[in-house]
């Protein structure tokens, strides 16, 4: 017969073959003592599901998991990991990183326990974690195309071509003269605050939010222009001098100087309508023909002004312009011998003379005639003589004889009275005796009433000598 010793307990047991003959007795063979040595039962219970199960990202491409313990009837021997549902590891441990994974991307894990019979548990709930992006250490590309123009003397503006980035470009750093100046996000840079007549060399690097940064652009300089001129040039009119008297034409003469250069020098006569054309060398100077101002005092001011149009008027010249020649002093007035109409010099002939009294005439009255050939005959001595008659609307015209000459024909018509009128004056004659001959013609202005005419008295100035000559006696 066949002994399954698995249904008998482990250890000592005898064991007594009975045999029973055909009369049904038995007979008992001596016992044998045998011992069972069998395993344990063999296990077929598997652990308990693990529990607890987190996933945790520890880099782009590690997830570390983890999970609480499993149980088991006879002991758990380990864990197998799933990821995505397929089998990546086992482990003995309760927990697990996965390595080598991509960067931002989510996994899903679950681990189930195995017991040292191949007793599988059913897998954990599922844990996710995602993988964070990878670090960026690429830089970005050099910046190309950098210029640097000076737009002022204190300001130098950049520009250049944009760099490229694997992640993204966060912005730039300007170098001048290899020192870092600023950082922009922009692809353009005003530099301010720069000294004129300097040169300045830039650079530019870009940069991206890992703090990559490129290699500096090639390097582009320029040169900030000269400070502009704000001072105005100083000037002086060095001649003619103040006050000085001009005839003529003349030199007008200044002298300028600018802390960088005159242009020009504008010469202004008065208040500047009439401006000369402008001198641009030195020294600067026109010439004035003073005949064209009048006589007397005028003002002269110069404007010079420099390339940057600052402009200053000089302190004004006043000269004094003389181009004509001042009028003779008058002489002084000779003493007069008046002759009165009645005085014995006076020598009446032909018809008509008689005599008018009233108090406005020399000396209260005087001797008329209106009839044609009438004479009245002044003798006297001198240089000069002046007839002394009147006008009005009575008067006529009388003709007037020097020394028995005729010399001209007077009309002593007025429409309004005027008394004791010199109605005829002969200058410069020979200091001699002389006669004086008023002759009334009868004729008139057609205005008039009448053709009287009025014989009031006679001036003789006292003869004057104006110059001694070595010839005079
Ligand atoms: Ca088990
Ligand atoms: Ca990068
Ligand atoms: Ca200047
Ligand atoms: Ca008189």
């Amino acid at each position: 017969m066949s002994w399954n010793t698995t249904s008998t307990n482990n250890g000592s047991h005898t064991l007594t073959a009975v045999a029973t003959d055909i009369l049904g007795v038995r007979w008992n063979s001596a016992p044998v003592t045998v011992t069972v040595s069998n395993g344990p039962p063999p296990d077929t219970t598997p652990p308990s599901v693990p529990t607890g199960l987190t996933a945790s990202a520890v880099s782009s491409s590690q997830i570390k998991l983890s999970w609480a313990a499993s149980s088991d009837n006879v002991g758990v021997s380990g864990y197998r990991v799933y990821r995505g549902g397929t089998q990546i590891a086992t482990t003995s441990a309760t927990s697990f990183t996965n390595t080598g994974l991509s960067p931002s991307t989510t996994y899903t894990y679950a681990v189930a326990a195995f017991d040292a019979a191949g007793n599988l548990s059913a897998q954990s709930s599922p844990a996710s974690a995602t993988t964070p992006a990878a670090p960026d250490t690429t830089p970005p590309s050099a910046p190309t195309g950098l210029t640097a123009s000076a737009v002022s003397s204190s300001q130098i503006n950049l520009s250049w071509a944009a760099s490229s980035d694997n992640v993204g470009v966060s912005g730039y750093r300007v170098y001048r003269n290899g020192t870092q100046i600023a950082t922009t996000s922009a692809t353009s840079f005003p530099n301010t605050g720069l000294s004129p007549s300097t040169t300045y060399t830039y650079a530019v690097a870009a940069f991206d939010a890992a703090g990559n940064l490129s290699a500096q652009s090639s390097p582009a300089s320029a040169t900030t222009p000269a400070a502009p001129d704000t001072t105005p040039p100083a000037v002086s009119i060095t001649s003619p001098s103040n006050g000085q008297t001009v005839s003529a034409t003349v030199t007008v003469t200044a002298s300028a100087s600018d802390n960088v250069g005159v242009v020009g020098v504008q010469f202004l006569l008065d208040d500047g309508i009439n401006g000369s054309a402008e001198a641009t060398t030195a020294p600067y100077s026109v010439s004035w023909n003073t005949a064209t101002a009048s006589d007397g005092s005028h003002k002269i001011t110069a404007i010079a002004r420099d390339a940057a149009g600052n402009s200053t008027p000089s302190a004004p010249v006043t000269v004094t312009v003389a181009n004509n020649a001042p009028a003779p002093p008058p002489p002084p007035p000779a003493p007069v011998t008046r002759f009165e109409d009645t005085d014995p010099s006076v020598v009446y002939s032909g018809p008509g003379w008689r005599s008018d009294m009233y108090a406005a005439l020399s000396n209260g009255g005087a001797t008329a005639s209106d009839q044609a050939g009438a004479q009245a005959t002044f003798t006297f001595t001198g240089t000069s003589v002046s007839w002394i008659g009147g006008r009005w609307v009575e008067e006529g015209i009388a003709r007037v004889f020097l020394d028995g000459s005729f010399v001209t024909e007077v009309d002593t018509y007025s429409k309004t009275k005027e008394v004791q009128v010199p109605l005829f004056t002969a200058l410069d004659l020979a200091n001699t005796s002389h006669t004086l001959t008023i002759e009334v013609t009868g004729r008139k202005n057609v205005a008039s009433n009448l053709a009287f005419v009025l014989v009031d008295a006679f001036d003789v100035p006292a003869a004057t000598i104006s110059r001694l000559q070595d010839t005079d006696p």
